[in-house]
């Protein structure tokens, strides 16, 4: 494995990832700290999970207002989004707005994969190796990998031998992918399987749709933004962002403070049909106990079960759609546009994998337990992420004493506030496992990391401290609040989520984000910082800084 050399650069900071975690956080420290800092990003521009999720039908499920960075009104001000949920293009194109916005670019080393860091407690450093062989070294290491990067490619047998082309939706060919006329098959049926069915439908010959778990979806509605619409965003920029750090998930929407019991059955239908109609991840706000209550949440359940069966005309696919095994928005609660009508066409064909299970992929297609086999020229793999650790796990992180993060969270991840793991000092993790990250808003919950992570810094550069580590013991009570927080609600009753590491074999069956709501996670964040760190360790020494160029 390449090791950095004497030469290499030594900088304040180094940056892992350049999606809108790593470029805030660029601009946090070299333009509002003065440090020297550089991002390492392996794809070939800015955006992140975006710079690679271009597969059809690819958009985020935030409104647009709300997907995007808070922290300034002046680009706040200047950017304009032209439709309710931004397409991915129109995202990167935001990305590259705000990079070039802020002059961030020069500070972005691009086609860079970082496969190694390993913490230097001598020289007090980080040292990281990319895989072409260079090496850096850095005073702070901060991921800012994402939480859902790192592609899960179940192994079925026979993928090698597949004579026809195959693809992950998470790292989709930049030129695109032509189904005209072509037998396609997509494996998962996710937020994101969801999104590419209609639009796979409306170009392939057929499309095959392998369903494992039936999943609810609520109409998105997406719709251009109106001139009005776009006005009131633009001039209340300090209204929209109070909302979203206020509310449990950083969407810019509130929870309704009544209880489904508390409605009677005709009101409740009046409610749900209203939310159909209107569409979106505020469905599940109308109501505060949806996730917390079963039988509040299979009122809901059912209201999208009978819209299911409504929609689809088959009733043997309908009723296949609609066997939901869990309860309503307690996986991921996907958003769509005319994914059960696409099951109404004729080049459309469900077929249940939880009843007759993917056997093998043949060199032809997809051949299933019962002998059938689907003859395809294209696989689609909508099968998700190794979440929140895959991403971390690439970086081969190694601590204080030759300690791995593999090794340490060998059993689950552990963190302290989702922000730092014992024996891995002067190392940050944005979004990391512990933090509300996945359940909230992601712009919102980068902007609180990023500062919280700027401010930390700014204290032990005033303070001439050198090392901040945190402990075993403040981990355990974080875990012990992480665990309270999810068995507070129906999160962890899903036993396929992948918020428990459950889609990925051998994976530990943790559950891995922050439930206690964002807003909470905030003041408690802030609370630490201002009581002087606790649950951190400090040290003081020489507080070196990168030379000047
Ligand atoms: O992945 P998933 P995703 N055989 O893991 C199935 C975010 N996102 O990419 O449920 C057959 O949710 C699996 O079946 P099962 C969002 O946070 C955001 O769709 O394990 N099937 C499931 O149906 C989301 O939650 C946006 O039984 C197999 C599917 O593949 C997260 O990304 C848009 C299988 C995987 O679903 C991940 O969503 C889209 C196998 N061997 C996504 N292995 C935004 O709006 C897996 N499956 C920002």
């Amino acid at each position: 494995m390449p090791l950095d050399t004497a030469a290499a650069p030594t900088l304040d900071a180094l940056i892992i990832g350049a999606g809108f975690s790593g470029m805030y956080q660029l601009h946090s420290l070299r333009d509002r700290l003065g440090m020297k800092a550089m991002v390492l990003e392996a794809g070939g521009g800015v955006g992140g999970t975006w710079y690679w999720n271009r597969y059809p039908g690819a958009r985020c499920d935030s409104e647009s207002h709300s997907y995007c960075y808070a922290f300034s009104e002046a680009l706040w001000r200047e950017w304009e989004w032209t439709e309710r949920y931004p397409g991915h293009e129109e995202i990167r194109r935001y990305m590259n707005f705000v990079a070039d916005r802020l002059d961030l670019k020069r500070d972005i080393r691009f086609n860079t994969r970082v496969i190694a860091c390993r913490y230097d407690e001598a020289a007090n450093l980080w040292r990281v190796s990319t895989e072409t062989g260079e090496g850096f070294s850095a005073r702070y290491l901060i991921t800012a990998v994402g939480c859902l990067s790192t592609a899960n490619i179940p192994k079925i047998p026979g993928l090698e031998a597949f004579q026809g082309e195959w693809y992950h939706t998470g790292s989709w060919p930049q030129e695109g992918v032509d189904f005209t006329g072509k037998r396609v098959g997509q494996i998962g049926t996710g937020s994101t399987g969801i999104q590419a069915v209609p639009v796979i439908a409306a170009q392939a010959g057929h499309l095959a749709v392998f369903q494992r778990t039936a999943n609810y979806s609520v109409p998105a509605r997406n719709k251009p933004l109106t001139p009005e619409f776009k006005a009131w965003v633009r001039d209340n920029w300090a209204a929209i962002r109070e909302t979203m750090h206020s509310t449990v998930n950083g969407h810019p929407f509130t929870i309704e403070d009544r209880s489904v019991h508390e409605v009677s059955d005709e009101e409740l239908k009046a409610i749900l049909e209203k939310a159909w109609e209107r569409g979106g991840l505020q469905f599940r706000a109308n109501f505060r106990d949806v996730l917390l209550d079963e039988g509040a949440n299979a009122k809901l359940a059912n209201f999208v079960k009978d819209k299911i069966r409504s929609i689809v005309k088959d009733p043997e696919t309908a009723a296949k759609l609609a066997e939901i095994d869990h309860p309503y928005a307690a996986k991921r609660p996907p958003i769509d546009t005319d994914y059960f009508e696409a099951f109404n066409r004729d080049n459309v064909a469900l077929v249940d994998v939880r009843a007759d299970p993917i056997e093998r992929i043949t060199p032809k297609g997809v051949r299933l337990r019962s002998g059938k086999e689907a003859e395809l020229d294209i696989i689609v793999f909508a099968t998700g992420f190794d979440a929140m650790t895959g991403p971390l796990m690439g970086l081969n992180i190694i601590g204080v004493d030759g300690k791995t993060l593999a090794k340490e969270w060998e059993a689950g991840p552990r963190t302290y506030l989702g922000l730092q793991v014992a024996g891995f000092p002067n190392m940050f993790t944005i979004t990391g496992p512990g933090s509300p990250s996945v359940l909230c808003n992601m712009p919102v919950c980068i902007e609180q990391h990023v500062e919280w992570i700027t401010d930390c810094i700014a204290h032990l550069r005033a303070n001439g401290i050198a090392r901040i580590d945190t402990t075993g013991a403040a981990m355990e009570d974080w875990g012990r609040e992480v665990e309270r927080a999810a068995n507070a609600t129906l999160l962890p009753r899903v036993p396929h989520s992948w918020y428990l590491g459950a889609n990925v074999p051998g994976k530990p069956r943790v559950f891995m984000p922050y439930a206690g709501g964002m807003a909470r996670y905030r003041r408690h964040c802030a609370e630490i910082a201002a009581k002087g760190y606790p649950g951190f360790v400090l040290e003081r020494g020489e507080p070196a800084q990168a030379a000047a160029e």
